[in-house]
């Protein structure tokens, strides 16, 4: 009968929805979620977290990454997509250790992949490698991006085309070191009634490789102009910088560190100096806080990511969140 034939013909699996803050995998780590929209389709790039062995301490030596994989979504009622590894310590030759945060852009009909890595003198330098497809495999140029230091690069591409790297990152990411703009290993943070640190920005140029120009601290200022000072550790810059656009104004986001707060600051200038305006995150489990915002499908997001699954915290996991704002272009803050 139509009934007996029904039920012999194969059942299509219904796609697991991917719900907000829950890991979207629990079974393998990943962290530094810098999410992108190309051609409609979101692609996570993170860092890919492992078991390294070695004794937690404060420069980081625990998170010894060695590899990074290219996540993707079609949208939220489908599987989030692991689709392998898109680039190896190994096939980088100026890289010793230490495959932290990365990031990506498309320009050129080129997806570009920037990361950042210890060289063989242990400085944390950022290096970019390309493919022609969003999820790799990735090829590294030779050397990392001339003039590039420290750690955390995210890259935002302005209106008019025009695309910028931020980076930076205080004690394992050796931002401390680079006060006079030469690396000294003594190089120590500012006293705590000095400003903090910035996080740098540098204009690329159009061949997404090489910065067209030194980069430049950016200035984080209070609701009076004043900058933050060091010792404000709710509100001073510590590492993880992403920067957005919506309407007019320019969003810098970034984690507090030592407090663990995803802080925001906004400007109407795309190098600031941006005015502090509030938390976005409260901490999450885990030492670290690492985030990326992104518009998909007319709606924003944060990815994020904690240590909640691993309980350990250099194997974290990623998840989404919904994002608002209110009308004067303010963050409404995650609860
Ligand atoms: O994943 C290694 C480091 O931990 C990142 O570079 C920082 O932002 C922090 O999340």
């Amino acid at each position: 009968s139509d009934a007996d034939k029904s039920s012999e013909s194969p059942e299509v699996e219904k796609p697991k929805a991917i719900e907000p803050n829950k890991p979207l995998f629990t079974d393998v780590f990943f962290a530094d979620p810098s999410a992108h929209v190309f051609n409609d389709k979101l692609y996570i790039y993170p860092s890919h977290d492992i078991d390294s062995g070695i004794q937690p301490n404060n420069d980081g030596d625990q998170y010894a990454m060695e590899d990074y994989h290219v996540l993707s979504i079609d949208d939220f009622n489908s599987s989030c997509v692991d689709n392998g590894q898109a680039l190896h310590l190994k096939d980088v030759s100026w890289v010793k250790r230490q495959m932290w945060a990365p990031d990506a852009a498309y320009k050129n009909n080129t997806y570009y992949l920037y990361f950042p890595a210890k060289d063989k003198k242990d400085i944390f330098r950022i290096g970019v490698a390309t493919s022609t497809s969003p999820t790799g495999p990735f090829k590294p140029e030779k050397n990392y991006i001339q003039g590039s230091f420290s750690m955390d690069p995210a890259v935002f591409t302005d209106n008019d085309n025009k695309s910028y790297m931020y980076f930076g990152g205080l004690w394992g990411g050796q931002l401390e070191k680079w006060k006079t703009g030469k690396y000294d290993s003594n190089g120590a943070a500012p006293q705590g009634s000095e400003p903090a640190l910035g996080p740098k920005v540098a204009l690329m140029n159009d061949d997404m490789l090489t910065f067209k120009e030194s980069p430049q601290e950016v200035s984080i200022v209070d609701e009076n102009g004043n900058p933050i000072l060091a010792s404000d550790e709710d509100r001073r810059f510590f590492e993880g910088a992403w920067v957005h656009k919506y309407n007019d104004n320019y969003y810098l986001s970034y984690s507090t560190g030592t407090t663990h707060y995803i802080v925001y600051a906004m400007s109407k200038n795309p190098k600031g100096p941006f005015t502090y305006k509030g938390k976005i995150l409260n901490p999450v489990k885990g030492w670290t806080t690492h985030h990326s915002i992104v518009q998909f499908k007319d709606k924003w997001y944060m990815f994020y990511h904690d240590a909640s699954v691993s309980g350990v915290d250099h194997k974290r996991s990623i998840m989404y969140t919904e994002l608002s704002y209110n009308s004067d272009g303010t963050i409404k803050p995650i609860n």
